[in-house]
């Protein structure tokens, strides 16, 4: 049977542009090798979009994503937007409207790359981030007050329901089940958070409860920041509400040599809505435009989206090219101690699928 998908490809704003072609080049590539067709329709919504018409996405933006197998994106956000319109405008609405509530973010020193942290080996470094994706701290609860007055005040609602908590929780579960440890670290801040971070903690144990086989850990997200730099090989699953998961999905590439090569994927796991790919890092106005990204993170998220859509021949291919590629001295960006540009990063991936 013909193997087609549709795929939405949206690069976004900044280095967005530059990364998404170089994950298509690759895509490309595990294509043709592996005998699938990709139909791409291609989205330039951005701040860009924004400033012309006021909106992120046009009003039937949604419906036109609902026609596709997964969502292929680069990165959002840009100078003369305020972040928080254009995060609500277009990646927050995909994520809810698609009920992908699983962001799922893998942290690995890859062979060849350099953890900040001396001594740490490839063994040491490789876990997943579980993100709850769609409550939590980004909520759209909350308001200012007395604007302009003394008394001016503003207030934001963390929403945990327990249907959200259970299926983020039982998703972290599973994962760990898949892997060799069998290990869940839960981030909470219970002691100074005293409803939502306390419900979280009891949800968990209760979950644990179902999964004997899986040992646990739990600990507040301060500390737990300093466990990822000290002892980042105490983690395998790690699962967190949306705003530790964020912070934790930066930290843990950080670790582990450079955010510019962590992928993610925003998935919804009953595969009802298509699911969404894409790096961790941001637009990056700092070097966007020109051409020194790190396209990593996004050929990786690639993989990821190949992975989800049963292409998993295909998914191991590009992953493995990128190890290869790291572990044999190929070209790197310069965030990685290199000299390379992102196209030429993005040819010798696709140069190593395609063999
Ligand atoms: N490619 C990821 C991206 O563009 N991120 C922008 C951002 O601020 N994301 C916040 C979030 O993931 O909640």
């Amino acid at each position: 049977m013909a193997r087609n998908y549709r795929i939405a490809v949206i690069p976004g704003d900044g280095i967005g542009k530059e990364t998404v072609p170089e994950g298509l080049r690759v895509l490309d590539a595990a294509a043709t090798r592996f005998g699938f067709s990709l139909k791409l329709d291609h989205y330039d919504w951005s701040c860009e979009t924004y400033q012309k018409t006021g909106a992120m996405m046009p009003p039937d933006g949604l419906d036109r994503l609902r026609e596709s197998d997964s969502i292929f994106l680069g990165a959002v956000g840009w100078p003369g937007v305020p972040d928080h319109v254009s995060l609500w405008g277009l990646l927050i609405p995909i994520r809810r409207s698609f009920d992908q509530y699983v962001n799922l973010r893998p942290c690995r020193l890859m062979p060849g790359a350099r953890t900040p942290l001396a001594g740490r080996t490839e063994a040491d470094i490789d876990f997943y981030v579980v993100r709850e994706n769609t409550e939590g701290e980004y909520s759209s609860s909350g308001g200012r007050h007395f604007e302009g007055t003394e008394r001016e005040f503003v207030s934001q609602l963390t929403v945990m329901t327990r249907h959200g908590v259970d299926r983020i929780l039982r998703y972290a579960f599973e994962l760990a089940r898949t892997r060799p440890r069998r290990h869940v670290t839960s981030a909470t801040k219970s002691n100074g958070i005293t409803f939502t971070m306390p419900y979280w903690d009891e949800r968990f144990a209760l979950m644990a409860q179902q999964y004997p086989d899986v040992s646990t850990a739990q600990y507040h997200i301060d500390i737990l920041c300093a466990h990822f730099v000290q002892h980042p090989d105490w983690f395998d699953v790690v699962v967190g509400s949306n705003l530790f998961g964020d912070i934790l999905s930066d930290l843990g590439p950080a670790v582990a040599g450079s955010i510019g090569i962590a992928p993610s994927a925003n998935i919804n796991p009953e595969r009802v809505h298509p699911s969404m790919f894409e790096p961790v890092h941001g637009s990056a106005p700092d070097i966007a435009g020109r051409h020194v990204c790190n396209p990593i993170g996004q050929v990786w998220s690639g993989a990821m989206m190949l992975e989800h859509l049963g292409e998993k021949a295909a998914a191991d291919a590009i992953v493995a090219a990128i190890e290869t590629l790291l572990r044999e001295g190929g070209p790197r960006t310069r965030d990685m101690g290199g000299q390379a540009g992102t196209a030429e990063v993005g040819r010798a991936l696709a140069e190593i699928v395609a063999r």
